[in-house]
């Protein structure tokens, strides 16, 4: 490698990239002990020593180590709203009755075998995902110009993209939203992408800095690769109307814009599978090309069993054919083949109109359920008298609320009242429950007049 400059400017290859981002990404917030321990030799660790015995312990993950602090905790009134994982009313987890019934369907047919899946995945879903996102009178699926794989899950569809464009995409850089879900920097920086933020969130007005995120997206230079969440918008809950994101489409188009939408919680939004796909379709109608991550995670409750799709929307069919056979030379060196059981499950459900309809009800439920719990905590809090104005908690969209509580605030509701959140201030409405709220609004409320 000639120098140890290992930015991303656009001459640099994608494994130079990567390999740079790795770098940044082990020394990262580290002394200089630690740093130096990541290049100091370790192969001569003495007698019985071990090779390894020169790592430094890393971090917890700020989202899924809420989760492993929560189940360390004895204490019968804990309560977990870090991870965004749909609980039931009584606090536990739920499988959808389609879920159920589609596995029953699997195992009661004997003609299927285990067999490896093409790289791209099962067939039959993609198609089906691809009508989920995109509409069933889609023009660009009409006209074939859509290619789409199965991947593990929304994390494994943003990275493959993320790949995919490091590789084949002239613009290397990628901008999100500030703040975003916690893993999107580290997934496309080690995709091998740039990683750079446009304005998003206004913590004075706890809605949309729509004028930021304009300016920022002007300034970006073109053709660069902006990531969007479809809804529902994670950490913060606030998403642009449908006249504000006509005016991002068309200033991004204007200026080649890329969009990658994440796609996590189609349905969770509003109820509605169709409605909180419309930003996406809007892309879409007006023929430019457009990336699509999505995850069954949350809108089927199959969470662990890592179902998601990839679409790259082009604007002509051998183009989409020639994408596909790159996205399966990304594929095949980093996983292979994804698995078939969670795919197999979703198609079940989308190719049978029953199971299709039970499964909007049952996702309605769930986010009306969520919406209910808005209510409740925003009543709860009223009630109370706690001081502050608390209607973002109604006004915000989807599974989170972003409270606004600081660290400090987080981090004494963990150890007064065994409320587990990230220390962003977020908590997981879903993981909330009537009977809980009440714990959570005097937690909220203890917290605010203490001024920490
Ligand atoms: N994109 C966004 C915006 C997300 O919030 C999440 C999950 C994903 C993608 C990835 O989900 P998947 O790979 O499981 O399909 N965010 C969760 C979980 C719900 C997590 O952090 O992994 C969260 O609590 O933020």
């Amino acid at each position: 490698m000639k120098t140890n400059d290992f930015s991303s400017s656009s001459s640099s290859s994608p494994s130079d990239r990567r390999i740079g981002a790795l770098l940044r990404h082990l020394t990262a917030g580290t002394d200089a002990d630690r740093v130096s321990s990541v290049f100091a030799s370790p192969t001569s660790g003495g007698a019985g020593g071990s090779v390894f015995a020169h790592l430094v312990q890393a971090p917890e993950d700020a989202i899924l180590g809420v989760t492993i602090a929560y189940n360390k905790d004895p204490s019968p009134i804990k309560l977990n709203l870090g991870v965004g994982a749909y609980r039931t009313e009584e606090g536990k987890p739920l499988v959808l009755n389609v879920v159920r019934k589609a596995e029953q369907q699997l195992i009661n047919d004997r003609s299927r075998i285990k067999e490896y899946l093409p790289i791209v995945g099962l067939v039959e879903f993609n198609k089906l995902s691809a009508k989920l996102i995109l509409g069933a009178d889609s023009p660009a699926i009409r006209e074939n110009r859509v290619t789409t794989v199965e991947c593990l899950s929304g994390t494994g569809s943003l990275r493959v993209g993320g790949e995919f464009l490091a590789r084949h995409y002239h613009q290397k850089t990628i901008y999100i939203p500030q703040p975003t879900w916690g893993n999107h920097p580290k997934i496309f920086t080690l995709a091998g992408l740039s990683v750079k933020t446009y304005r998003y969130y206004d913590p004075s007005t706890r809605g949309l800095n729509f004028q930021g995120l304009l300016e920022d997206l002007s300034a970006a230079p073109q053709g660069s690769i902006v990531l969007l969440h479809a809804c529902a918008h994670n950490p913060t809950g606030v998403d642009p109307t449908l006249e504000q994101w006509e005016q991002i489409r068309k200033l991004m188009r204007s200026k080649g814009l890329m969009p990658f939408f994440d796609s996590a919680y189609q349905g969770f939004a509003s109820g509605s599978l169709d409605t909180d796909a419309k930003p996406i379709r809007m892309f879409v109608a007006d023929g430019g090309e457009l990336l699509v991550a999505q995850s069954y995670a949350k809108n089927m409750g199959l969470y662990g069993e890592r179902v998601g799709a990839l679409s790259i929307v082009c604007k002509a069919a051998d183009v989409a054919g020639r994408v596909e056979s790159q996205l399966k030379l990304v594929i095949r060196p980093m996983y292979s083949n994804p698995p078939i059981h969670g795919a197999s499950i979703v198609a079940v459900i989308l190719r049978d109109r029953n199971l299709f309809n039970e499964w909007t009800l049952e996702l309605k439920a769930m986010a009306d359920r969520i919406i209910s719990m808005r209510k409740q905590l925003f009543e709860a809090l009223r009630a109370r008298g706690t001081p502050g104005d608390w209607t973002h908690i109604i006004k915000q969209i989807g599974m989170f609320t972003f409270t606004g509580l600081n660290p400090a605030q987080v981090s004494y509701m963990t150890k007064e009242y065994h409320i587990y959140m990230t220390s962003d201030g977020r908590i997981s409405m879903a993981g909330l429950s009537s009977k809980t709220v009440p714990h959570l609004a005097d937690a909220i409320h203890a917290v605010v007049t203490k001024a920490l």
